[in-house]
């Protein structure tokens, strides 16, 4: 069994980043030693504090699934570095996904801000997050989340515009986020459960949890999904083969309802 999940609005509170309502079942998973793997669009530097805190023991997935960290456990040609983890880099490098944003906003002229247009205290006022946390959230790898304040309209030019560069557009909670168009959190599952299989000469039950559409290919690729109520109206959006529980509680609460719901 893996356990996937998404953590702002999911296993975090959107508004407050708390997680009491969620130890009852973070401890079971850590006595029943259930992987717990973060699949979340926070940078590597903002889950590895979480992860600490937490006292994790699996890989987990940052920027949208376009990085994914292995422990030692879980590497086999890869070397762990002197922290004793292996970074997979599945997307594009944030330095070309800053320099497609930049071209693009000067032949098209559209109004959007991104983390990189953003002092920490920016990023800070728009997420809610601490100094240090926002400080964290602003060291990006591979993906840019940006608030777009132009019409509808451009946003599905610039959606267009961003495939012709390689990239693509998903949704949070509360950004849009810019990432390489062979990542995402569904591509980064497949990759994990590949590299499960391998080691344990088993394919995993899989079960994932999130709130946002940029959720939805994890819980497509799952075989126990979980939609957390929150921010965004999504039962249309996943396909209808997805074994899927809705809660009606909203972030942590409902994540641990989830799990009642499936692990129960
Ligand atoms: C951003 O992501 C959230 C998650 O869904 C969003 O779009 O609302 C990320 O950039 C992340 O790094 C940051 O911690 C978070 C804070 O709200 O916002
Ligand atoms: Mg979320
Ligand atoms: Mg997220």
């Amino acid at each position: 069994l893996l356990v996937f999940t998404d953590l702002d609005g999911s296993l975090l509170d959107h508004a407050t980043y708390d997680y009491t309502p969620a130890k009852r079942w973070l401890a079971c998973l850590a006595q029943r030693s259930v992987p717990l793997i973060i699949n979340t669009s926070k940078t590597a530097a903002e889950v590895m504090v979480l992860h600490q805190r937490l006292e994790l023991e699996a890989p987990f997935i940052a920027e949208n699934g376009a990085s994914i960290h292995l422990p030692a456990s879980w590497c086999l040609d890869e070397t762990p570095d002197e922290h004793g983890w292996a970074n997979i880099v599945l997307g594009e490098s944030y330095r070309r996904i800053r320099s497609v944003l930049e071209a693009i906003r000067g032949t098209e002229r559209f109004r959007f801000r991104g983390f990189g247009d953003f002092s920490i205290e920016e990023v800070a006022e728009h997420t809610g997050l601490e100094m240090h946390d926002a400080e964290l959230a602003h060291v990006r790898d591979a993906s840019e989340p940006l608030i777009w304040e132009d019409s509808e309209e451009s946003l599905e030019r610039f959606r267009l515009l961003l495939i012709g560069a390689g990239l693509s557009l998903t949704q949070g909670g509360r950004f849009y986020h810019v990432l390489g168009d062979n990542s995402g959190k569904g591509r980064a599952i497949a990759w994990l459960v590949d590299r499960y299989h391998l080691l344990k000469g088993q394919r995993p039950l899989t079960v994932g949890l999130g709130d946002g559409p940029n959720d939805v290919p994890m819980l497509e690729s799952v075989d126990r999904a979980v939609l957390i109520r929150g921010e965004h109206d999504l039962s249309i959006s996943i396909a209808d083969t997805v074994n899927l529980y809705t809660t009606t509680q909203k972030g942590p609460a409902g994540w641990s309802e989830g799990l009642d719901h499936w692990l129960g």
